[in-house]
C-alpha cells in the first residue's frame, strides 16, 4: 500500500534525478521517509522514467539487480528488483567511461537478452523465456548508486532506479540454441588481475529466470516485457569498484570479450 502522495512521489524522482545527472550523492530516501514501501519506491522509479522520456530519452531496456542469492541475503530479501536503462547510459566499447559524470562506480559482468517476442507474467516461465529470446549478448553494467557510500535499503535502492548508470555490449551475440547459460564462464580482469569469475548459474540459478521474474514483477503493475526489448539479467560477478584510469575486461565462454576503460 502506498504512503506517499503524488507529488512527494514527483519531489523525490526529481531529487534522485538531480543526483543522477550532476554526480552528487545524496543520503537514503527512507531516512525521510521511513514508511516508504515497495509500491511508493517503484512509483518514484517510475517517475524517473517519465521525467526521462519527457526529456527526449529513450528506455533501451530493462535490468534486474541483486539477483544473486548471496546479495538477496546481504539486502535480507527473497526477490530481486528490476529498473530501467536509457538510451545515454549505453556506451560503446572503445570509449572512455566518463569518471566525472559519475559519483562512485562499479563494474559487474552480465549476460543480455535481446527478445524477439513480448513477454508477460504472472507464471512466466524459463520455457517461455527460451523461446522468445533471439540473441544472448554479453554485457558490463555500471552502477552508480547515488547515495552515499552506497549505503542504502531495498526500497531506497528501488526508487533510484537500481543504481543504473552505464552499461557496455559487444562481444559475440548468439543464439541462445546450444548456449549453457547456466555454465557459461566468466573471467572478469582490472588493470591485467584477475579480480572476479563466476557462471551463468549466479543469476538466480539460471540467467533465464530472471528474465521470467522480470515478467512477473512487471504484470503485477499491468505490464508486459515487449518484443524487442533489451533486458540484462543481473551481476554474475561481485560488482568491482572503478576509478579514473582504471581499464576491465570481461571473457566470456562462447561470447567473446568486453573491455572498458575510466577516464
Ligand atoms: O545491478 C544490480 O544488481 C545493482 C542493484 C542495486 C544494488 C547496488 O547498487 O549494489
Ligand atoms: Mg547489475
Amino acid at each position: 500500500m502506498s504512503t506517499l502522495d503524488a507529488d512527494t512521489v514527483d519531489r523525490l524522482a526529481a531529487h534522485l534525478e538531480e543526483a543522477e545527472l550532476k554526480a552528487r550523492e545524496v543520503e537514503k530516501i527512507t531516512d525521510e521517509y521511513p514508511d516508504l514501501d515497495f509500491e511508493d519506491a517503484y512509483a518514484i522509479q517510475w517517475a524517473i522514467r517519465r521525467r526521462k522520456e519527457r526529456a527526449g530519452h529513450r528506455v533501451a531496456g530493462l535490468k534486474m539487480g541483486l539477483t544473486s542469492w548471496a546479495k538477496m541475503a546481504q539486502m535480507g530479501v527473497e526477490q530481486p528488483i528490476y529498473a530501467h536503462l536509457f538510451d545515454y547510459f549505453a556506451v560503446n566499447e572503445g570509449a572512455p567511461l566518463r569518471t566525472d559524470e559519475l559519483i562512485h562506480p562499479k563494474v559487474e559482468a552480465e549476460i543480455g537478452v535481446v527478445l524477439s517476442r513480448d513477454l508477460s507474467g504472472p507464471g512466466c516461465t524459463i520455457a517461455e523465456v527460451m523461446a522468445a529470446v533471439d540473441v544472448v549478448l554479453p554485457c558490463v553494467e555500471v552502477i552508480d548508486s547515488r547515495y552515499r557510500d552506497f549505503r542504502f535499503d531495498l526500497v531506497s535502492v528501488i526508487a533510484d532506479n537500481a543504481s543504473s548508470a552505464r552499461f557496455v555490449t559487444g562481444g559475440v551475440g548468439r543464439s541462445p540454441d546450444g548456449l549453457d547459460l547456466k555454465g557459461l564462464g566468466v573471467v572478469l580482469e582490472k588493470n591485467g588481475q584477475v579480480v572476479a569469475t563466476g557462471a551463468g548459474a549466479a543469476v538466480l540459478g539460471h540467467p533465464l529466470s530472471s528474465v521470467a521474474m522480470l515478467a512477473d514483477m512487471l504484470a503485477e503493475r499491468g505490464e508486459t516485457i515487449p518484443a524487442g526489448t533489451f533486458v540484462m539479467t543481473g551481476g554474475i560477478t561481485a560488482a568491482i569498484a572503478a576509478q579514473k584510469g582504471d581499464h576491465f575486461t570481461v571473457r566470456y565462454q562462447d561470447l567473446g570479450g568486453i573491455s572498458l576503460r575510466f577516464a
